[in-house]
């Protein structure tokens, strides 16, 4: 297993463990602010993708909340966040935030939504990086998974193993969907193929934390077409430190296309699915 201890990219005054405190540190702090401030009614600031991709002050407030924290801790480290986009730094690491995961749910009150914060190298480009810690801290319930590079996951310091399922056909699957139309019928034609062939489906609206049920075993399976780097870095690697399989479909990393997550006899089986029912196109 790689050590990230003598490794060249890691700058001398940081370990893995130390990106592992701050991410978590960073993920409650901002996440007390969303709990706290969340008003009666939430209204929306503003839309990006689609009428129904929504910006809320909230996001705002706590991207600026992680920017200040992480330019406090980490002046040198650059950042990459859903709202703020990219800021450059000097030192090799890039924090990659999602300040509000599962903003749909926020702006409704549906409990699953959670700020992610994730500390990587090798930035900008997410098929190039390597994820060194994470945390996903869920705003409503208050659980904070975490989890180094080769140093194992945990939810609220419980250490996390996954457990093979015996079939496809027992697993609980979590998925989500895109905000455009058309993604969203190719997408409803996959779940027509995968829903018989599975346990059941959960659409939980939160990336993040779907990828780390999936890691203390609520999810047996999780896949999404169409995640940001954002949504996925923290919670990707909680998953994978849990003992998860995280990829992508036909041969691919797992990444904007496709992401696929899960003990690895079953991933292997949905990602065949998926493959066999093009799940990785719009059509
Ligand atoms: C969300 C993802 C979720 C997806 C939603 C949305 P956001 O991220 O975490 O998995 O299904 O459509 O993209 O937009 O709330 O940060």
């Amino acid at each position: 297993m790689h050590s990230f201890i003598d490794d060249p990219r890691l700058p001398d005054d940081v370990t893995v463990a130390d990106l592992r405190e701050l991410a978590e540190r960073l993920a409650r702090a901002a996440g007390d602010l969303v709990r706290t401030g969340r008003p009666d009614r939430v209204e929306v600031a503003s839309t990006k993708s689609s009428a129904t991709d929504v910006v809320t002050r909230m996001d705002a407030d706590s991207e600026a909340l992680l920017r200040r924290e992480i330019a406090a801790a980490r002046p040198d480290d650059a950042v990459l966040g859903e709202e703020d986009g990219a800021s450059s730094g000097t030192s090799g690491i890039t924090w990659v935030v999602d300040p509000i995961d599962g903003t749909v749910n926020y702006l409704y009150g549906v409990a699953s939504y959670a700020v992610s914060v994730a500390a990587v190298v090798g930035a900008p480009d997410p098929q190039e990086w390597t994820v060194l810690a994470g945390a996903v801290h869920s705003v409503v319930d208050g659980r904070t998974w975490t989890a180094g590079l080769g140093g194992g996951a945990t939810v609220d310091g419980r250490s996390l193993r996954v457990v093979e399922p015996t079939s496809l056909a027992q697993c609980l699957v979590g998925t989500g969907f895109g905000y455009d139309a058309d993604r969203r019928r190719a997408q409803a034609r996959v779940l027509v193929e995968v829903l018989p062939r599975v346990r059941d489906i959960r659409r939980l609206g939160s990336a993040a934390i779907d990828l780390c049920l999936v890691a203390s075993g609520e999810l047996d399976l999780y896949y999404e077409r169409g995640l940001n780097p954002w949504d996925m870095a923290a919670g990707g690697l909680v998953a994978q430190e849990a003992g998860a399989v995280l990829t992508g479909l036909r041969e691919r990393a797992a990444d904007h296309e496709m992401t696929v997550a899960g003990a690895s006899g079953r991933v292997g089986e949905l990602v065949r699915l998926l493959e066999d029912v093009g799940a990785d196109a719009d059509e």
